[in-house]
């Protein structure tokens, strides 16, 4: 799992509970994006998930869950992402859910296709920052902290650093990526135009666009090729 999520450079990420074409997933599937991830803060049930992988499947395009809510987690994707949010004041999301559901569904549980993502969430006005009580005020060295504490004390091999709805601040975000040794960085956030996609490929390994695909679907295309060509 982890060796083909290295290999990706460029994600969107979609959300099962907003409403998206034919037309407009055909063009996001086939935008040259490495991966789909499913996955969105509230509304997500096991039906809608469900309904956008099969969509999702009909494409050669590696499609993964990011699970955020234990009664929508379906099978049939190639992977499954697990949040763990270092920087939550609530500590269910840092590891009180993951328990519960070890607990609850464990036999039932694809080990390998499961990876554990440190996230680290930055952006006050989002609601995974109210729904976890994230502490966003970080400066730079305490991101590092948080950082190196998921790479060397908890050995993940993901730190999402997270902005979601906002472009975030790409000197924080480069210096985290230089202190990581061997954990793959990925970035989120407000990634509106091309030119913050290219911005945020420059400092992180992975980018991830959501919001923009349901409300500017062409500048959404864009950004593909932006990352891409970013070195
Ligand atoms: C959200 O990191 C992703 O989880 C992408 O953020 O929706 O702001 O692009 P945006």
């Amino acid at each position: 799992m982890i060796d083909m999520i290295k290999q990706w450079r460029h994600v969107f990420k979609l959300d099962p509970d907003r409403e998206i074409t034919d037309e407009a997933l055909d063009l996001i599937c086939m935008s040259g994006t490495d991966a789909i991830i499913v996955g969105g803060s509230s509304g997500i049930t096991y039906d809608n998930t469900v309904d956008l992988m099969s969509r999702v499947r009909r494409y050669e395009l590696a499609c993964v869950l990011e699970v955020s809510d234990l009664e929508a987690v379906v099978p049939g994707f190639d992977g499954y992402l697990i949040p763990m949010v270092l920087n939550a004041t609530d500590s269910k999301w840092m590891i009180g859910h993951h328990q519960q559901a070890i607990e609850r569904y464990g036999y039932l549980i694809p080990w390998d296709l499961l990876i554990a993502e440190g996230y680290i969430v930055l952006n006050a006005d989002s609601t995974v920052a109210r729904m976890t009580g994230a502490d966003t005020e970080l400066t730079t060295d305490a991101a590092v902290a948080y950082a190196q504490a998921a790479e060397r004390l908890l050995n993940l091999p993901i730190v999402y650093m997270e902005y979601s709805g906002t472009f975030g601040d790409m000197e924080l975000v480069g210096e985290t990526h230089r202190q990581l040794t061997k954990a793959h960085l990925i970035y989120g956030g407000g990634i509106d135009s091309p030119e913050k996609a290219g911005q945020a490929a420059q400092v992180a390994d992975t980018v991830v666009v959501g919001n923009i695909v349901y409300s500017a679907l062409h500048k959404a295309l864009e950004t593909v090729q932006a990352v891409k060509q970013s070195v």
